[in-house]
């Protein structure tokens, strides 16, 4: 069938908003249409051309929600009509990562999906004859994406897709990082570094857990209102200070925050975080995505001295068994999606959105197909 796509045909280019074909799903294989997606810094990264994974021409998004229009042969779990996210982080229940029971890293389609390709090891997509790849696992940069089975969350049928779209990444990324990788407790202390959807998304989490002390830092102080009105005691810009941020912090708390969250994607910044947090048991949980080479540092002694170091991806929800709680939550008020939403744009207009983020004037524009 025909689609509306935005298409990256080459890095650090804008995308194209063409129409591609999309062929009907194979084995194990749904076809979504795609009712609304946001647009997440990871596509801006991938498109940058820093991810080592990034492949070119490709259809971009993973932060979608929309409603099953086919399925492919042998597939169960979701039938026409039923609304879903789909997920970049699979379940299939079966692997080894599944069941360990410690991860949602499932890797059922894991290594495929780095290639831009479907399970079997071919696109669904393409454009005048040529493939097109797929991204993570979910490209919802186009009106119509096929994904793996093991890669749809059925969600409530009431739930607004153009809102509860965002629990396909942002979101649930930082209010599952304060739950999973961090256990925030009442009275905890927490730095957040980084005030786009993710940073604020920790914010909320950290908040609904009772955070005592959350302190937010960000080098645009046009972040700081929105970061306070969700929950945010202190907001801090490093460029305000003329010693490293950790000691401010550091000074700030008594010794350092018992939970530190790097938003961002900058290494150094994650340097910075580590060594904010509480010396004996302050933890520092990466969630940014830094582009290819780099790598991170500190003095070993940050560890013997009781820092942990960690990260997670997707805030370590399992998306089949635990997205579609988050939607209830969202539903009943308990997870405030609205104050993420700051724009909201036609797909045509796609490439506003990337230039939105990059001034730093958006938190998330929700694209609508
Ligand atoms: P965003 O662009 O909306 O927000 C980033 C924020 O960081 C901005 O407010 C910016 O002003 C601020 N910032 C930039 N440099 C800074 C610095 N040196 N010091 C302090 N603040 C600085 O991005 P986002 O969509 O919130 O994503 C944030 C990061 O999280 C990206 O790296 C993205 O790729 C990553 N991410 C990871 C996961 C995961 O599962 N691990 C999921 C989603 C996004
Ligand atoms: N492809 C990159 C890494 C990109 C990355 O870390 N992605 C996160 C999700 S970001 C969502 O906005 C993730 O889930 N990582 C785990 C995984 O399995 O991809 C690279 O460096 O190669
Ligand atoms: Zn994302």
């Amino acid at each position: 069938m025909k689609s509306r796509a935005a298409v990256a045909f080459e890095a650090g280019k804008p995308l194209q908003i063409v129409e591609i074909d999309v062929a009907p799903p194979k084995a194990g294989e749904v076809l979504i249409k795609i009712h609304a997606t946001g647009v997440c810094h990871t596509d801006a990264f991938t498109l940058s051309g820093d991810d080592p994974e990034g492949l070119f021409p490709s259809v971009l998004g993973h932060e979608g929600g929309g409603v099953v229009v086919e399925v492919g042969e042998g597939v169960t779990s979701v039938k026409p009509g039923d609304h879903v996210i789909p997920l970049y982080t699979a379940e299939c229940r079966k692997c080894k990562f599944c069941l360990s029971g410690k991860t949602n890293l499932c890797q059922a389609v894991r290594a495929t999906q780095g290639k831009g390709l479907m399970p079997d090891g071919t696109t669904r997509f393409s454009y005048n004859g040529q493939p097109i790849y797929h991204y993570m696992g979910c490209s919802t940069f186009s009106e119509y994406t096929v994904v793996a089975e093991v890669s749809v969350a059925k969600i409530d049928a009431a739930a607004p897709l153009e809102k509860v779209c965002l629990l396909g990444c942002g979101v649930t990324t930082g209010i599952g990082a304060t739950r999973n990788a961090a256990r925030v407790q009442a009275g905890d202390s927490v730095a957040v570094f980084g005030l786009g959807g993710i940073g604020l998304a920790v914010i909320q989490g950290a908040k609904q857990a009772k955070a005592g002390r959350i302190v937010a830092v960000d080098t645009n102080p046009g972040k700081f209102e929105l970061a306070k009105s969700m929950g945010a005691t202190d907001c801090v810009n490093p460029k305000d200070h003329a010693k490293p941020i950790q000691e401010v912090i550091v000074d700030m708390t008594d010794g350092g925050v018992d939970w530190s969250f790097e938003c961002i994607g900058n290494v150094n910044v994650m340097r910075a975080a580590l060594e904010c947090c509480h010396k004996g048991w302050g933890e520092s949980v990466i969630i940014g995505v830094a582009g290819a080479g780099q790598e991170i540092s500190t003095r070993p002694f940050q560890l013997v001295t009781g820092r942990v170091w960690r990260g997670t991806a997707f805030g370590g929800v399992k998306g089949r068994t635990q997205l579609p709680g988050m939607v209830e939550q969202a539903m009943k008020g308990e997870i405030d999606l609205d104050p993420f939403i700051t724009h909201n744009l036609p797909l045509e207009s796609i490439n506003e959105a990337f230039d939105l983020m990059h001034e730093g004037k958006s938190i998330r524009t929700v694209i609508h197909f």
